[in-house]
């Protein structure tokens, strides 16, 4: 058969609590009726398919305390973190759709986790156009999928930040940002405070997204997990226009398939966030299909022909 002996665990969590832009909730159904499931399936992988989590609406109030909707961002976070944890702890490799990108918090945490209890290393790869490093102080919107970063290295509100006993999930050179052009003045303080390793389209656009991908992917062995946070606003919108917080410049399709396809090339990929998939704002559904490609190419459908 064409077994590949890796069984991949879809996880849908369907909710635009960390956002201010409705639509990101119909993230998992979208990226389905694009036919993710099957794509993966016929490259050999075992498929199941976990259906949408369950969480409370998104009530749509003003920020609190520089935060909007924490309870519900909460709850969420502990449900995704739940799922994740069983895909891992059963050897499967979890794909968690959102949903926003604070989703990433609870995902994250759970690879951490198991990825520390292993003894192994481990390597975030964030694919965005926005760094999502600011804090309830920082923070122009009070949205939470603007502050995953920060939760995951230990700055943020409790409930989001100590999930297993540590301070935090990630050490600040376990991550490379891939794509950022939109940084608050304030994240731009955070990123050279924290040390943060940071591959903006400027980088991209002066040394090609090869050496980028060389850069970022530097020191991966075959002890690194290797995490892909995959933010579809990090694709320019010209090919990716169902996003909420859409930014002009970004990568081409075939500079984001170069990258995908040079992660799937160290066999390390252990876990992967889809996030910010609004199909409200789509055309066609063009941006889920666009992301199941680049989701091919990311699990090892090559474009080499030799
Ligand atoms: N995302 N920097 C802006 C904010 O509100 O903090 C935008 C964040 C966008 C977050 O796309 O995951
Ligand atoms: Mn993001
Ligand atoms: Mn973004
Ligand atoms: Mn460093």
């Amino acid at each position: 058969s064409n077994d590949n002996g890796t069984t991949l665990e879809l996880i849908g969590a369907p909710t635009d609590v960390g956002a201010s832009v409705r639509g990101a909730g119909m993230g998992p159904d979208a990226l389905r009726v694009a036919g993710l499931p099957e794509a993966l399936a016929r490259q050999g992988f075992t498929v199941i398919d976990r259906g949408n989590l369950a969480g409370p609406a998104t009530p749509w109030t003003a920020p609190a305390n520089g935060l909007r909707h924490l309870d519900e961002v909460i709850a969420w976070n502990r449900s995704v973190y739940a799922a994740v944890d069983t895909a891992l702890g059963t050897g499967h490799v979890p794909l968690m759709m959102g949903g926003d990108h604070c989703l990433a918090i609870g995902s994250i945490s759970a690879v951490a986790w198991h990825v520390r209890k292993r003894g192994k290393k481990l390597r975030v790869l964030w694919l965005d156009a926005h760094s999502d490093v600011n804090t309830e102080t920082t923070s122009p919107s009070g949205n939470l999928h603007g502050m995953p970063v920060s939760c995951l290295l230990g700055h943020g509100p409790a409930a989001l930040t100590g999930w297993s006993g540590e301070r935090a999930a990630l050490e600040h050179d376990a991550i490379r940002f891939i794509g950022i052009r939109s940084v608050d003045a304030d994240e731009k303080d955070a990123i050279r405070t924290l040390g943060l390793h940071v591959f903006d389209m400027r980088h991209i656009d002066e040394h090609g997204m090869r050496t980028t991908m060389t850069e970022a992917l530097q020191d991966v062995d075959e002890d690194t997990h290797l995490h892909v946070s995959f933010d579809l606003d990090c694709l320019d919108p010209n090919i990716a226009p169902g996003v909420g917080t859409g930014v002009r410049g970004g990568p081409t399709y075939r500079e984001m398939q170069l990258c995908m396809e040079m992660v799937a090339d160290t066999r390390r990929l252990g876990s992967v966030d889809v996030v910010e998939l609004n199909p409200a704002l789509d055309v066609r559904n063009q941006t889920a299909e666009v992301a199941v490609e680049l989701i091919e190419s990311l699990f090892g459908k090559s474009t080499l022909v030799r």
